[in-house]
């Protein structure tokens, strides 16, 4: 058998391919949206409202339910899943699911998997990352482990809110009875691949190394920083596995339900950035990707873990081997979208607005793109700064709020990889805002790099199925890059040479006004 199954439980949707390593096709794929085809669950943009913006919580069994729904569509559409040697796969990363008994069996099959899993829940809800509140978390984890630098040192990024053992230790300090009474602690994707095994399966070492727990290169949990975190923690956890590792096979409701091959493996999942850089056939390192989705990331293969000083990047195993550097910003597409809203600009009117109606540099106007509480840098609240000429500042001007969001995010995203130390000539890029013309335009500017789209959509999904096809069906990620990883070159746009003093000058003036942002904000506290 040579067809493999990719899957990626991101923010907003739960997207599969499949693909055929005998004809090197992508022979299937297919989307659902949480917002739109699960508005049961009340979470529009794949999180639960919250009057506290600093919280961010999913509702774990959407996840799975749109699991059920995908595979019944799958199968509807004539995808033969008996077909599937194996299925790998993604979850967006940190956010973690909590149940108070191991997964071990769903079923016959006759009722949907949203029945066999609510009762295993000890938190209803998932705390997901986005989620920005568990500052005090993070300075006690740190001091008990001895300080930043060790907490760097160890797991590869500071404590950082996000992270899952943050998250974790501020679930025990408010619920200690139901922390105690969890038996199991899942990150997002090792729940998804659990469901799929029937069986509570481990934690892989690319998205635990999103954890503030695992001890980069050493690949198992960290004591110190387990009873740094919460008491009784590696009980809850299973030994952490290489990438690439089958750890079970798909339950017996998936085979009568949707007519999987009994014995079908599941390979570890991994975190959806460590996936796409699979996905992106940038396991090596000297290429870099940015991802444009809800969040942007800008990440790479690195050959030993360096860190970021300033404590914003990461370190994470690589699926491949070795390591990768991360830089995760919140204020991806919904601040772009919030934008394009504002000023009743649709997608093709925002690519013309840079295209056709702005130039690079934008006459000075300059916007600080923080349009929510950021990670990369830290800010606790939203603070969106337009600075300029004054129709500009009073945000009448369309086409130069549309150039200035973009550009704000593309020297923020520069200020912010600087720290990984290499000067990218090429940039794949992947993400829903990758097909705007008018984004790659000016990040190809801002970079002086020239900007490579992928001819696959979903860099995270295609992952999943390139890395059970690496495990399971031995062959190579560099031959499977050639074949499944091809760039769109006649959509590659190549750095505009004019532009590099405009923007090296536009750099300067971003980073002094954004120093002085975190001045003021650190001022309000
Ligand atoms: C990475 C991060 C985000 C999520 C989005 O550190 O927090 O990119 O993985 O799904």
């Amino acid at each position: 058998m040579s067809r493999y199954l990719g899957l990626d439980s991101s923010t907003q949707s739960l997207s599969a391919i499949v693909i055929d390593t005998a004809t090197s096709q992508v022979v299937a794929s297919h989307d659902i949206n949480f917002g739109d085809r699960l508005p049961g669950y009340g979470s529009p943009k794949g999180f639960l409202p919250n009057p506290d913006p600093t919280i961010r919580h999913a509702d774990p069994l959407m996840w799975i339910d749109a699991l059920d729904l995908l595979l019944s569509e799958l199968a509807g559409k004539g995808v033969d899943l008996s077909s599937i040697a194996a299925i790998g796969g993604a979850g967006q990363q940190h956010g973690s699911v909590y149940l108070a008994a191991p997964i071990a069996g769903l079923g016959d099959g006759a009722s949907p998997l949203r029945d066999r899993i609510r009762p295993l829940l000890s938190r209803k809800t998932a705390p997901i990352w986005m989620d920005t509140s568990t500052t005090a978390e993070c300075a006690e984890i740190a001091r008990a482990a001895g300080g930043d630098d060790v907490v760097v040192r160890v797991s590869g990024s500071r404590a950082i809110e996000r992270f899952t053992g943050p998250q974790i230790r501020k679930f025990w300090k408010e619920s200690s009875k139901d922390y105690e009474r969890t038996s199991r602690i899942q990150l997002v994707s090792s729940f998804i691949a659990s469901v799929l095994a029937g069986e509570s399966v481990p934690i892989e070492f690319g998205d635990g190394s999103g954890m503030n727990l695992l001890e980069l290169g050493a690949g198992n949990w960290n004591q110190g920083l387990l009873d740094a975190t919460a008491p009784g923690l590696r009980e809850k956890l299973q030994a952490p596995v290489k990438s690439g590792t089958v750890v079970g096979t798909i339950a017996d409701y998936f085979v009568r339900r949707y007519g999987f091959a009994k014995g079908t493996k599941i390979v570890a999942f991994t975190g959806d950035n460590p996936s796409s850089l699979v996905g992106m056939g940038a396991t090596s390192p000297g290429t870099a990707v940015l991802s444009l989705g809800t969040s942007d990331t800008v990440f790479a293969a690195m050959a030993a873990p360096r860190t970021d000083p300033k404590g914003y990047g990461h370190a994470f195993a690589n699926p491949a081997g070795g390591f990768m550097a991360l830089s995760c910003f919140i204020n991806g597409s919904l601040a772009r979208e919030e934008v394009a809203k504002a000023f009743g600009l649709d997608w093709p009117a925002f690519a013309n607005a840079i295209l056709k109606e702005t130039k690079p540099g934008n006459g000075g106007n300059l916007l600080l793109p923080f349009f929510s509480p950021e990670i990369t840098p830290r800010l606790s609240r939203a603070c969106a700064t337009y600075l300029g000429d004054e129709a500009f500042t009073h945000k009448t001007m369309p086409a130069a709020a549309a150039r200035a969001v973009v550009e704000g995010q593309a020297l923020n995203l520069k200020a912010h990889s600087r720290w990984i130390g290499e000067t990218f000539q090429t940039i794949r890029v992947t993400g829903g805002a990758s097909k705007n013309p008018g984004i790659l335009r000016v990040l190809a500017d801002v970079f002086q790099a020239t900007i490579l789209p992928l001819k696959t959509a979903n860099a995270s999904a295609l992952g999943g199925a390139v890395r059970a096809a690496q495990a399971v069906g031995a062959a190579s990620f560099a031959d499977l890059a050639g074949h499944f990883s091809k760039p769109e070159t006649a959509l590659a746009v190549a750095p505009d040479p004019a532009t590099k003093d405009c923007y090296a000058q536009l750099q300067e003036k971003f980073d002094r006004a954004l120093a002085d942002l975190l001045a003021r904000e650190l001022v309000k506290g």
